[in-house]
């Protein structure tokens, strides 16, 4: 009897809260945005959630669709194309009854969406993509038939950037190493450029590759940390296992952090094979090499990126293509002799363990790729795509390298997981922009319809089609294979561990060596084990003893002796990222302006979108800045999104604006500065970004207390400050102000 009462005063509770639900009432959409009642175009981005404006003219006709965010046609059906009345409410048994068996697109919706994802990918989960087109020069006719290195041939494109180690959804700025792959759709077959924006690898041989990917992965108990290196098991294995010390120093150093996609060198870490039309074999390896120069993060830029926009490389790629600001690549080749010993100037050309220095062989340059287009749709293509070493042209072929000879496995092996079943060329943007004309049959996700009776060679019943042929055919080199006995061995060769590690570490500038002990001291200070961070010592000490001292007395450890006599190695230059000065193309010049805009801002937004940056305007408040569209504000701008920050405008807030913990700001009778303004300065400073005030904008930089010091400028006007500024965005960071940053 008790319970009969709760039951009813809960029925009649809720009966007098809840209201009839009518669907399609006036007003029962989002206020101010009215779900529409016809159909009608998607409204466009508001000014401040669009992408920064067109840099430079397009110059190509990139075919993108252009209304591609909208739905295809006006009317919702269901997946076998029967118009829907009504997709909100499912079919039911009455208003408040169960869900009915029969309700067939209740079914279908929730079915599909059930099966929405596919497993990510085993190893560089994260990644981004972009369309783009590969022009050659001509310049390796010479040395490969490949018909998309002709002179002036043009080859579509699509590259997929990514991280290794992250899941699918995590930050993009961890220390890591960048995957960089590129599918050239030639008219003689699909070549894929399966590289790293790191030129050697951890390992030799591939069947270590589980080994190293199971200990830089989170710790299988606890399944964490995520998406970095710093952890035990990472050091416990890089460590013990020598030879992945020359990759790991290169994670340590700035190249583990790029600023951007647009800012990395691309690898493809192994020896190929090109052949030419009369026969003739060399060795060769690939480099991409950026248009804007190699740069880098600084630590604790990236690991507050890691949180204040964990998207940060994958948005930066979409906007510099919606601008315009086209990333290009240059591809060369450093080319060597096919030598029956495979090595040059006593490298071995098999180990992926090593470089040739570039001052030893010239890298030269084939081709450009110029990224015009970004997907239409982030699963169809970037996810979707399936990239794999054995995707050869007639003209480049393979070499011995085990490591490059276990990646030929491994490829097709992980796709019939990842994309379910043998038929995954036939997603488009796998499709091959050459004509197929195979006999695989059948499978998964079949998507042709296969004429013919007889898909088996030698066959009378189709005409004995399709026919072998020799005429821009894949030929397989006649390459010599030693006579040999079956083994489980290396090449003495690849014993040597240490000499390229210390050519690197002696390679660097003094504040790209200060950031390496840093790298190395972080990491390994957030490392459980005693005896692990010890291990790691002796390796560097193998590797150079100044090196080791420093980040022993980082750890407060001693700094053990070597064990392995130091190789005399003669530095290679080309290996730092210090010293040259490149174009500002695309780089993002934030500038703080009042409520009411600022004197001069607008002429400076002007001659930096004319010089080819990107100019974002900072103000205390969304809309409009006197006149000038505002596209961050004080709430949502944060420095690590920006490369160089000009403020025209003290931009005072109202007295009680300022937070109670700020109120300190600025000295008696001085300018009151916005407190997050303040932070903008100062973590911009921390960061070697180069700083410059006019106006009353001069006030926050001397409240800062960063005047005078080292890329802050005051300037007399806008167009002032501009000229300034790009002498420092040429050399990309104020270097001088490092190490007193210790960033
Ligand atoms: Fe990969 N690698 N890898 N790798 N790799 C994959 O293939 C593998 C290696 C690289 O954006 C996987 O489709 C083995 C070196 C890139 O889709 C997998 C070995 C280099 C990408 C695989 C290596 C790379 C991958 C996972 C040691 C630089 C991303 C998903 C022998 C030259 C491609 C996939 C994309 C992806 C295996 C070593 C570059 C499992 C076994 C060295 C850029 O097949």
């Amino acid at each position: 009897m008790e319970a009969r009462k709760i039951v009813d005063a809960v029925k009649d509770a809720v009966e007098a809260v809840t209201e009839p639900t009518v669907p399609g009432t006036p007003g029962s959409g989002t206020p101010g945005v009215a779900e529409p009642t016809t159909p009608r175009e998607p409204l466009p981005p508001k000014s401040d959630q669009g992408t920064p404006e067109p840099v430079t003219p397009t110059g190509f006709d990139t075919g993108a669709p252009k209304t591609a965010r909208g739905q295809q046609g006006a009317y919702l059906t269901t997946a076998q194309g029967a118009r829907l009345r009504d997709t909100d409410h499912s079919l039911k048994a009455g208003p408040r009854g169960p869900i009915l068996m029969q309700d067939h697109h209740f079914r279908e919706k929730i079915t599909h969406f059930d099966h929405e994802r596919i497993p990510e990918r085993v190893v560089h989960a994260r990644g981004t993509g972009a369309h783009g087109v590969f022009t050659a020069y001509g310049s390796a006719e010479a040395i490969t038939s490949a018909g998309f290195l002709k002179k002036n041939a043009e080859t579509p494109v699509f590259v997929r950037f990514s991280t290794v180690l992250g899941s699918r959804g995590s930050a993009d700025t961890v220390r890591d190493t960048r995957g960089f792959a590129t599918k050239f759709y030639t008219s003689e077959g699909t070549f894929d450029l399966v590289a790293n924006n790191i030129p050697v690898f951890f390992i030799q041989d591939a069947i270590k590759f589980p080994d190293i990917i199971h200990a830089g992965k989170p710790h299988p108990d606890r399944e964490i940390p995520q998406a970095q290196s710093a952890h035990d098991t990472f050091w416990d294995f890089v460590s013990l296992h020598t030879e992945a010390q020359h990759h790991t120093i290169w994670n340590m150093s700035d190249r583990g952090i790029p600023r951007s996609y647009r800012h990395m060198e691309g690898f493809g870490v192994h020896t190929f094979r090109m052949v030419n039309d009369a026969g003739e074999t060399v060795l060769v390896k690939f480099h991409w090499k950026p248009k804007l120069g190699v740069h880098s993060l600084v630590w604790e830029e990236a690991q507050l990126i890691a949180g204040v926009d964990p998207d940060y490389h994958r948005r930066d790629l979409y906007d510099a293509i919606e601008a315009g600001a086209y990333p290009e690549y240059e591809l060369g080749v450093q080319v060597f002799p096919d030598t029956p010993d495979e090595t040059f100037a006593g490298i071995d050309l098999l180990d992926p363990t090593k470089i040739v220095p570039e001052e030893l062989a010239e890298v030269q340059p084939i081709g450009r790729l110029v990224l015009n287009r970004n997907p239409t749709n982030f699963f169809a293509e970037t996810e979707q795509v399936a990239f794999h070493l054995g995707h050869l042209p007639p003209g480049i072929d393979v070499t011995n390298d085990p490591l490059l000879q276990g990646r030929l496995f491994s490829y097709v092996d992980t796709q019939l997981t990842r994309l379910g079943g043998p038929n995954y060329s036939h997603i488009p943007v796998n499709r091959p922009h050459a004509p197929v004309n195979d006999m695989l049959r059948d499978g998964f996700h079949q998507q042709a319809v296969h004429a013919g009776v007889a898909p088996y060679k030698p066959n009378s019943l189709d005409g004995g089609n399709p026919f072998e042929t020799t005429e821009k055919a894949f030929a397989d080199l006649p390459v010599r294979v030693a006579e040999s006995t079956k083994v489980r061995e290396n090449p003495v060769s690849f014993d040597d561990h240490y000499s390229q590690v210390r050519l690197f570490w002696q390679s660097m500038t003094p504040v790209e060596k200060e950031h390496i002990v840093s790298a190395y001291t972080f990491e390994l200070g957030k490392c459980y084990e005693q005896a692990i961070k010890e291990r790691q010592l002796l390796a560097l000490a193998n590797i150079d003893a100044d090196l080791c001292a420093q980040v022993a007395a980082g750890l407060g450890l001693p700094a053990p002796a070597a064990t392995v006599e130091p190789a005399e190695v003669a530095p290679s230059p080309a290996l730092s990222q210090l010293g040259q000065e490149w174009p500002a193309d695309g780089r993002i010049i934030g500038i703080v302006v009042g409520p009411d805009g600022a004197d001069g801002a607008g002429a400076v937004r002007e001659a930096i979108l004319a010089a080819g940056a990107l100019p974002l305007i900072i103000a205390p408040a969304g809309g409009k800045a006197g006149g000038l569209d505002v596209q961050r504000t004080f709430n949502t701008a944060r420095s690590v999104e920006f490369d160089a920050i000009l403020i025209a405008d003290a931009a005072t807030p109202a007295a009680d604006a300022i937070p109670a913990r700020d109120a300190k700001a600025g000295a008696a009778g001085a300018l009151a500065v916005d407190p997050r303004v303040r932070l903008l300065v100062e973590e911009a400073w921390r960061h070697a970004k180069p700083v410059g005030a006019w106006g009353t904008g001069t006030a926050v930089l001397e409240q800062a207390g960063i005047t005078g010091t080292p890329g802050v400028f005051l300037a007399e006007s806008g167009p002032g400050a501009l000229t300034t500024l790009q002498q420092f965005l040429a050399r990309h960071r104020v270097w001088d102000r490092f190490p007193a940053t210790l960033a």
